[in-house]
């Protein structure tokens, strides 16, 4: 592994890590552009959690055993969303391609895996592999599952925290020939407060330019029941799910809490659109978290994360609001998930 300073990062102090893999004949280099300070993110986090109405950033669910976890909760019977966005890439992703011109720079926004890419990369016929993610393992493991299953496409990794902004529009001009085309599946975007996935769909704009495009899941506003359903499914994974970020809380800061103390809870909030899933403590308990320690009263809670459903209109208006002009829209029949393709 080589590091080297970024000059392309300018005062930002991120760096790049040209990383090369033995891959057949090809190699990949992925590009750190995480914000140094992670003592800043962990005092962050403490905050959060000695706050009068305690708070996690939900980028922390995903440690190992966050990531196999949420990959359970895609396959539960509650949890529509993901095999509803599936229905839809599956039925209209031909047409959806046909809007797209060839040899595209796919760039795949927080690409885990990197497995719902696959399809897309042979349909579109993309010519570059941009994969995004927050988690270097992740990463490596996209890239080089992707690059072996597309030896001939060129492949690299960008590592990117969303709870910061994106700046990835140098990466992108290395192929001024091939049209960038963002990917953000899953309605992961809804996970961020209303004001910062403004930004975040901003900056996808500004670095994706005019003639880019973004391709966007974004879960769709329904029947109360259904939605805190998918939140709450009978087996217990989303429990689990939103129990393990203590342990990962735990770690991170020194602290122990202790996750069977804890209820899972999600509602909907028909105001402001969204789920919310916290944690209750079941009894009045002190937590040490650190060098601190807070009481919980039994009742109150810790939010643990957003989860917004759109409208077609409402998202359509929030895309023109951050500067794409032109979009379109797939839904499956019920209405439950919309797909949209958005330019200019
Ligand atoms: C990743 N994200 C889109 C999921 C969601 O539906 O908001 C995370 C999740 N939380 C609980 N279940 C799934």
């Amino acid at each position: 592994m080589l590091l080297e300073p970024d000059s392309t990062a300018g005062a930002c102090a991120s760096r790049a890590l040209h990383w090369p893999v033995a891959n057949g004949q090809a190699g990949y280099r992925i590009v750190n552009r995480l914000q140094a300070g992670a003592a800043g993110e962990l005092l962050r986090l403490k905050n959060g959690l000695l706050a009068s109405r305690a708070h996690v950033d939900p980028k922390y669910f995903y440690d190992a055993a966050g990531c196999a976890l949420f990959n359970s909760i895609c396959v539960q019977p509650e949890y529509y969303l993901t095999r509803t966005e599936a229905k839809i890439f599956a039925r209209h992703g031909a047409e959806i391609a046909r809007h797209l011109p060839a040899g595209v720079q796919w760039i795949d926004l927080g690409c885990g895996d990197g497995q719902k890419s696959k399809s897309w990369i042979a349909t579109v016929d993309a010519s570059r592999y941009l994969g995004v993610d927050i988690a270097p393992e992740a990463l490596e493991r996209a890239l080089r599952q992707i690059a072996a299953h597309f030896p001939a496409l060129d492949c690299a990794g960008v590592l990117s925290d969303f709870s910061q902004m994106l700046s990835i529009a140098d990466i992108i001009a290395e192929r001024p020939q091939a049209t960038p085309v963002m990917f953000y599946p899953g309605s992961s975007l809804g996970n961020f407060a209303a004001p910062h996935a403004f930004a975040l769909l901003k900056s996808f704009r500004e670095n994706v330019g005019s003639h880019g495009f973004l391709l966007i899941g974004v879960d769709l506003v329904k029947d109360a029941r259904v939605l805190e359903a998918a939140y709450d499914d009978a087996q217990g994974v989303t429990a689990a799910f939103n129990r393990n970020v203590l342990r990962v809380v735990n770690r991170l800061l020194d602290a122990d809490f202790d996750p069977r103390r804890f209820a899972h809870w999600a509602g909907f909030d028909r105001q402001a659109s969204r789920i919310e899933m916290r944690l209750r403590s079941t009894l009045d308990q002190w937590v040490r978290i650190g060098s601190d320690a807070r009481k919980f009263r039994a009742g109150e809670s810790i939010l643990t994360e957003y989860s917004h459903k759109y409208t077609v209109d409402g998202f359509a208006d929030l895309l023109s609001k951050a500067g794409f002009a032109r979009q379109r829209v797939w839904t499956d029949e019920a209405g439950w998930f919309g797909v949209f393709l958005a330019s200019g």
